[in-house]
């Protein structure tokens, strides 16, 4: 077989970029390890940037998101029961959209499916050959046989634990790592949200963030333990501790109900340097992750996505091959100052086991200058709607 870029994942980044290559006449063959209701089950993401809706209207995936999302013009920030609200649209003129990553990732393979793009599910032992000559190849396993593909290019969107980062030589490779000590603690239920916007929470008993899907669909999490199992909390004692930790006027009026998903996610902030070697191209969580405060994992992906595709249409319409040249430099330029922010909104919201009163009172005075400062709001705002691609 043959294809213009072969696109090892099957997630939100991979189907995104092979969505809007197909916009442009550009081959490509998406290789997914998981079944896609596995992709579908997952949940992870909540809130989309502006550049992301902006992508998704590009690849013509937009209209389920603009009648079914929910735009978001703030945020709630509380310290124990101090309540304070960041206005993004009054700061930045742009909201925030609240659309599930599993809403994404379903209208990403419906449209798929319209137009025919072939996605090789349940594939195994991909390997990525020759990308660092002119004629790159991808081996994998499928249906019990041995397959190859060879291609221009390969989009490495294989995620965190994928193969594609790992293909590129330790020698060249720099990793830059934070894990936290702690996790999130995530619970999806049927019940209306507690607020209309989402509240982070700095609490005395750990971080909490009430978010949603939809007016009849909650995800709240609360901060953990990394040894934690979802098994061994109750819906119960989780309820109970969610209200312990948000403001009381919000804890009288949380409808609780039975939870329909439940995971702990580990918090970690990692990037690898460089993304690009040779023909292979590493986007999303293959190449960063952040902690999920501040929602910036799939809208950071977007944006490499975004970087990408700008630098593979100018290779196929215009001959021109600077964008693929500054791919890597451009996408990383970004990755960082979201790594910023996540580690910064991390570290102002969280307990951590070492922290010294001095670190507790220098918490509690940056809480304050965001409280009653409109330069610290701005920054925020500007932050999290998401800084310019
Ligand atoms: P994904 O989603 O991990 O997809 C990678 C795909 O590659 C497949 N794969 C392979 N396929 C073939 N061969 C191999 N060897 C393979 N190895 C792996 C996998 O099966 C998978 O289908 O990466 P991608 O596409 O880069 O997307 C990244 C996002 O999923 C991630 O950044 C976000 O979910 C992070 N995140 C959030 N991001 C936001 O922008 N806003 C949010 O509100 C937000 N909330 C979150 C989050 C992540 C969370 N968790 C669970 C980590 C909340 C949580 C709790
Ligand atoms: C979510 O709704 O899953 C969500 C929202 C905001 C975050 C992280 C997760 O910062």
């Amino acid at each position: 077989m043959r294809t213009q870029v072969v696109i090892v994942g099957g997630g939100p980044s991979g189907l995104l970029l092979s969505q809007l290559l197909y916009t442009r006449g550009i081959d490509s063959i998406v290789l997914e390890r998981k079944t896609r209701d596995y992709v579908l089950g997952r949940i992870r993401a909540g809130v989309l940037e502006q550049g992301m809706m902006n992508l998704m209207a590009e690849a013509g995936v937009d209209a389920r998101m603009r009648s079914e999302g929910i735009p978001h013009h703030g945020t709630l920030l509380a310290h124990n029961d101090t309540l304070f609200r960041i206005d993004f649209t009054k700061h930045t003129g742009t909201p925030v959209m609240v659309y599930g990553q599993t809403e994404v990732t379903r209208d990403l393979y419906d449209a798929r499916a319209v137009w025919g793009g072939l996605t090789e599910f349940e594939v195994d032992g991909v390997e990525i050959h020759d990308f660092d000559r002119d004629a790159p190849f991808v081996t994998y396993h499928v249906r019990g046989g041995a397959r190859r593909i060879d291609c221009d290019f390969v989009a490495g969107c294989d995620g965190f634990h994928g193969v594609s980062r790992a293909s590129i030589p330790k020698t060249v490779r720099r990793e830059y790592e934070k894990i936290y000590p702690f996790g999130w603690f995530g619970v999806l239920s049927e019940t209306p949200p507690v607020a209309e916007e989402l509240i982070y929470a700095n609490s005395d008993r750990g971080f909490a963030l009430c978010s949603m899907r939809n007016p009849q669909l909650s995800r709240y999490y609360i901060q953990c333990s990394i040894s934690d199992k979802p098994e061994a909390w109750s819906d119960d004692t989780f309820w109970s501790e969610l209200k312990r930790r948000i403001p009381c006027q919000h804890a009288d009026q949380l409808v609780t109900g039975p939870s329909i998903e439940k995971s702990i996610a580990p918090l970690r902030s990692f990037v690898t340097e460089p993304m690009r070697w040779g023909r292979l191209f590493l986007c999303g969580d293959a190449a960063h992750i952040v902690p999920p405060t501040g929602a910036k994992g799939l809208n950071t992906a977007a944006s490499d996505v975004h970087y990408l595709f700008e630098g593979l249409t100018r290779h196929y319409i215009d001959k021109d091959d600077k964008g693929l040249a500054r791919y890597s430099e451009k996408a990383l330029a970004r990755v960082w100052k979201a790594e910023r922010f996540s580690w910064w909104f991390s570290s102002i919201m969280h307990r951590f086991p070492d922290q010294s009163d001095f670190d507790l009172k220098m918490q509690r005075a940056e809480l304050d200058v965001l409280r009653t400062s409109d330069a610290a709001q701005k920054a925020l705002a500007e932050n999290y709607v998401g800084l310019p691609y």
